[in-house]
């Protein structure tokens, strides 16, 4: 009753409230955060529809994913299990005993990373874990964090990293969860303090990451050093991996050979990695370089081997097999309608080519499939964050772009106002790695190489005539960082001539940086996120901090000042209401909204519209500036 009295009130009504209202009428406290929130919500959805869509939204399919009940989730007992009773090396070593292929997917990370830029929020993830756990129940493991999912979900999600770990494990108990570390630069693009990557290792494996897979972005051993370290430390598995480039089949390149590979490789066995990784981030391990590679590393090391490769060229489904025929161990691959193009090959037809053949997965065609189908509802949802390569790319052989660089870069040269000039910066992006030495291309190398690339078209630069012409210039903050050695040791080392023209007065280092990079005084910013944003400090939002001050800020105020919209449909998160049109938010369990859109009126001599709603039966007006 006292609930609806609020709504009641006369100047709520009259859409005349705002949080005031709320302080101007004490007695109300008790559902004043209920109000304030219901406010937040008219005001985002009002100013999307405003400002952003102009009330065009497309028409969805409401996705469809079945209800597993609870307890016979609970009832499954999956690679998780076997790894929490009898640890890493048993892990292991049931993996090497397996004849089924083993298959790890990737479409809550790097599916969605490489196709929607990272977008996808963990309410459309949420609905279909249940049903991923009970049809995905022989799945190895669920590459479902890290990478650029850290800031991204903080910075243009306005979410937690952190909360989609909880609520994917809480309903996934049975398969083992698995993220993507860059080594000493974490989930970002710089190398941290040596105990902030502990500590982000340490509060992942407490939040339920069981796999480890680490990486360096020039393929530096010391790089991965500390992470795998305390993988390792933590008791978890760890999966050291070794970056795929350039083509072991042509003889005529001499850098990236099938030595370099296995000689990296039984370093990393030596180091004591549980599995080794193979990241093909640029699906560039052709399907004959798979075979000869896979057969090398059987026989030379004793780990099982994980090969993860994006399906940019449209061979990734055949590099799948021909690796398996060769006996790897585990593979990548993401469901149906998240898969192709720059993401992984798909798993659904994996399982399907593999069927009563010698490495047949046991997994269900039938079951997987209704995950597919979720799937392919949901992600016309996220269609403004996918690029317009529409076919495979047998250019990316040429070009060698990772499969999240692919779909960023076109963005990315636009926002430079470049865009006719696109062509130009992919043959820039080849001979800039060449100038470089050929070296390692992924996060944060790749950037240097893509933001260089840029620098270079934008003012005229070539190979032939930087020396001279960037004498007084300044270089991308990237590149820079790329020649002072604070991304590591390139294979080869540096092009001296070329280091001291973007280097000027600095001093490169050849050391690890977190040898000298001053431990984090995680106390410190304890104190500072009491003082200044009222929050416990907890281990996670520390770290956080750490790592993102800047995003981490911001996210803390959004959520303040705009609201958390973290259970809000993302039809409506992304293209609010259209008129006539009635949803309903889920404010937090058992608060719901029923909103809907009656009109958009004409805009005021102030420059607003009101927005007209109903909400639980009530109209309620909001007042948006039209920023037109
Ligand atoms: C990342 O670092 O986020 C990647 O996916 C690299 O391939
Ligand atoms: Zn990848």
């Amino acid at each position: 009753g006292f609930l609806l009295n609020v709504l009641n009130h006369p100047l709520f009504i009259a859409g005349k409230c705002d949080t005031g209202f709320i302080a101007a009428n004490p007695d109300l406290l008790d559902v004043g955060t209920r109000v304030d929130r219901e406010l937040k919500v008219l005001n985002y959805i009002g100013n999307k529809i405003v400002n952003e869509t102009k009330g065009r939204k497309p028409e969805f399919n409401v996705p469809a994913f079945p209800k597993v009940p609870k307890r016979k989730i609970n009832k499954l007992e999956g690679t998780k299990q076997l790894f929490d009773k009898e640890g890493p090396e048993a892990l292991s070593k049931w993996v090497l005993d397996q004849k089924k292929l083993l298959i790890t997917d990737t479409t809550m990370r790097d599916a969605q990373q490489s196709l929607m830029a990272t977008r996808v929020r963990t309410v459309d993830m949420e609905k279909i874990a249940p049903a991923v756990a009970l049809y995905g129940k022989d799945l190895f493991s669920l590459e479902m964090w890290g990478g650029a999912t850290f800031d991204t979900s903080y910075r243009f999600l306005k979410e937690s990293p952190w909360e989609r770990l909880d609520t994917l494990r809480e309903k996934i108990p049975n398969v083992l969860f698995q993220m993507l570390i860059r080594g000493a630069n974490a989930v970002g693009y710089k190398n941290y303090p040596d105990n902030v990557i502990r500590e982000f290792v340490k509060q992942s494996a407490e939040g339920g990451i069981d796999i480890f897979r680490i990486f360096d972005s020039l393929n530096w051993v010391q790089g991965m050093e500390v992470a795998l370290d305390e993988t390792l430390n933590q008791g978890k598995i760890a999966e050291a991996c070794m970056c795929y480039t350039g083509d072991i089949l042509d003889e005529t390149r001499d850098k990236y050979t099938l030595d370099y590979y296995v000689n990296m490789a039984k370093e990393l066995e030596k180091r004591g990695t549980h599995i080794l990784g193979i990241k093909d981030m640029a699906g560039l391990l052709k399907p004959m370089a798979a075979r000869k590679l896979i057969t090398a590393l059987k026989n030379e090391i004793s780990i099982p081997v994980h090969l993860h490769t994006h399906d940019t060229s449209g061979n990734g489904v055949a590099t799948i097999l021909m690796a398996a025929q060769a006996g790897v161990d585990v593979v990548d691959a993401a469901f149906n309608s998240m898969s192709g193009l720059t993401s992984q090959p798909a798993l659904n037809s994996v399982v399907a080519a593999l069927e009563h053949s010698s490495r047949d997965t046991g997994i269900s065609i039938d079951d997987i499939q209704v995950i597919s189908d979720y799937w392919g509802d949901v992600r016309p949802v996220y269609k403004n964050f996918e690029s317009d390569l529409k076919t495979a790319s047998a250019e990316i052989y040429k070009y060698e772009l990772p499969g999240g660089q692919y779909s960023n870069l076109k963005p990315q040269v636009e926002s430079f106002g470049l865009g006719h000039k696109f062509q130009e910066v992919k043959d820039m992006y080849k001979a800039v790695n060449q100038m470089l030495g050929d070296i390692v291309k992924v996060t944060p190398s790749s950037k240097a190489v893509g933001d260089m690339a840029i620098f270079m078209v934008q003012n005229d630069l070539t190979p032939e005539n930087i020396l001279e012409k960037g004498k007084s210039m300044d270089f991308p903050d990237s590149i820079v960082s790329f020649f002072e050695g604070m991304m590591g040791q390139p294979e080869g080392g540096f092009d001296p001539e070329l280091q001291k023209l973007v280097l000027k007065d600095k001093k490169p280092i050849t050391c690890r940086p977190g040898e000298l990079l001053p431990p984090e005084d995680f106390d410190y910013i304890k104190k500072g996120l009491n003082e200044y944003f009222d929050l416990e400090g907890t281990p996670r939002e520390v770290i956080s901090y750490a790592m993102y001050p800047k995003v981490f800020e911001d996210y803390q105020k959004s959520l303040k000042k705009d609201g958390n919209f973290r259970l809000m449909g993302s039809d409506i998160f992304f293209h609010g209401l259209a008129v006539g049109e009635t949803c309903e938010v889920k404010l937090a369990e058992g608060q719901v909204m029923v909103i809907k859109l009656y009109e958009v009126r004409d805009v005021d001599k102030e420059g607003y519209r009101d927005v007209v709603f109903e909400v639980n039966g009530y109209q309620r007006i909001v007042r948006i500036k039209d920023n037109e």
